[in-house]
């Protein structure tokens, strides 16, 4: 047994430059902390952020107040508690917050601390984060799918769609999957030059061009995928994030161009672009609570299509159970900070295997060099990770960590399996 001798937090920033948790666990002379994150295009029925709203200095945007409730309160409650019973200590944080959405301490303060918890549970133990998860053996590599060009909430170009990506379903290996999502990122940078559009990126690191219209979006990266020697829907595949929530107004959607449209053409609007450009992957197609729709679509898709409940199930247990009742979807995505602890995220991910959904590993908008959900990918053997693309390093940082972990795991590495 190790016990936990204090908890230290500070303040420190995120890669929008706004104010986040660290939190640093100390055991058996050894340290290890982590950072929490910060989304942009939140759902409402995630575990709250608490930041000192009334604090002008920092804009109302600080976690002084966080910090210091980990470093003067949970900093006492933890002391002394064996740092390798996750379980326990995630629950002890949950009972001291008392709160369904964690508004009294935040879920950025306590996943901070349960994700530093972790780490270093590993590193007294000696074995690689990625080995304390669920799987035990037969580790499987992440396909990455990797955001090329960004809009919605993540760019200030007028893209309703938030996030476009490619998934490399033909790569054999990791190292592989990376290699074709660089030459199709260089690709792509080639042709918006030549569009004479700026080739800055937005805040997940993909390309951020001034274009309105999602399908010049998807017809520019289509052509850089063939630029690159690939075949769209073979090699690699389209996936798209429409973060919904943020399009939805009196019952209807926006997303296919400024007007505001109902469900059903919304729907038909969607089937008409999976089929024109083969798109195998579709995140929060409707707003979080329009659970009708989620369900109709489902009815409607191609095979093989997958549906990926974000803020609809905001990675809690609950939501998700509803989702499944009403076969919303196939796929759930994972967000630590969505519900706040390591132990509650891992019941998550454990159900939704039992019920046949893909689960795929993610950042936030405003991410760290921390590099946690990398190890949780492999860890828990989640078919793919959404982190952003290869451009800032608070991105890169958790593919290069993959690489490391393929590396590691030699002769045994092997992909996921995409469906
Ligand atoms: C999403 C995420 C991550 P945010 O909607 O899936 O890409 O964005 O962190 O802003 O919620
Ligand atoms: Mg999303």
């Amino acid at each position: 047994m190790s016990k936990i001798t204090r908890v230290v937090a500070r303040q420190v920033y995120d890669s929008r430059g706004n104010p986040t948790i660290e939190a640093e666990v100390f055991a058996n002379n050894m340290k290890a902390r982590a950072i929490c994150p910060s989304g942009a295009s939140t759902g409402s029925h995630e575990a709250y952020e608490k930041r000192d709203l009334l604090n002008k200095r920092y804009l109302g945007k600080s976690v002084l107040k966080p910090v210091e409730l980990i470093n003067k309160v949970i900093s006492n409650r933890l002391k002394n508690q064996n740092i390798h019973n996750q379980e326990k200590i995630d629950h002890i944080l949950i009972k001291i917050d008392g709160t369904k959405q964690k508004k009294k301490f935040g879920a950025n303060a306590l996943l901070a601390v349960s994700m530093a918890v972790k780490k270093l549970s590993a590193r007294i133990r000696k074995i690689p984060l990625y080995k304390t998860f669920l799987i035990k053996n037969n580790f499987k590599l992440p396909y990455p799918l990797m955001n090329v060009i960004n809009g919605g909430a993540h760019a200030n170009n007028g893209l309703r769609i938030q996030e476009f990506m490619i998934r490399p379903d033909k790569a054999k290996s990791f190292t592989e999957a990376m290699r074709m999502c660089f030459l199709v990122i260089n690709k792509l940078r080639i042709l918006i030059k030549q569009k004479g559009e700026s080739t800055s990126v937005g805040d997940e690191g993909g390309f951020a061009p001034m274009i309105n219209d999602n399908e010049d979006a998807l017809k520019l990266i289509i052509k850089a995928i063939d630029r690159a020697g690939f075949k769209n829907g073979k090699d690699i595949s389209i996936c798209l994030d429409v973060a919904a929530n943020e399009l939805f107004k009196n019952n209807k959607y926006s997303i296919h161009g400024k007007p505001f449209i109902s469900y059903d053409k919304t729907i038909e609007k969607y089937l008409k672009l999976i089929k024109k450009y083969k798109i195998k992957s579709i995140e929060d197609p409707f707003a979080e609570d329009d659970w009708p729709s989620w369900n109709k679509f489902m009815k409607k898709i191609p095979k093989n299509t997958q549906i990926v409940g974000d803020d609809l199930y905001v990675t809690n247990l609950e939501r998700l159970k509803i989702g499944f009742l009403n076969k919303s979807s196939n796929s759930i995505l994972i967000k630590l900070n969505q519900i706040g602890t390591v132990t509650e995220t891992l019941e998550v991910i454990k159900f939704a295997q039992l019920i046949g959904f893909r689960t795929i590993i993610s950042h936030r908008s405003g991410e760290s060099e921390d590099t946690f959900i990398s190890d949780l990918a492999v860890g828990t053997n989640s078919n793919q990770i959404k982190t952003g693309s290869l451009a800032r390093s608070e991105r890169v940082a958790k593919y290069n960590q993959l690489i490391r972990i393929e590396e590691n795991l030699g002769n045994s590495a092997k992909m996921n399996k995409i469906s």
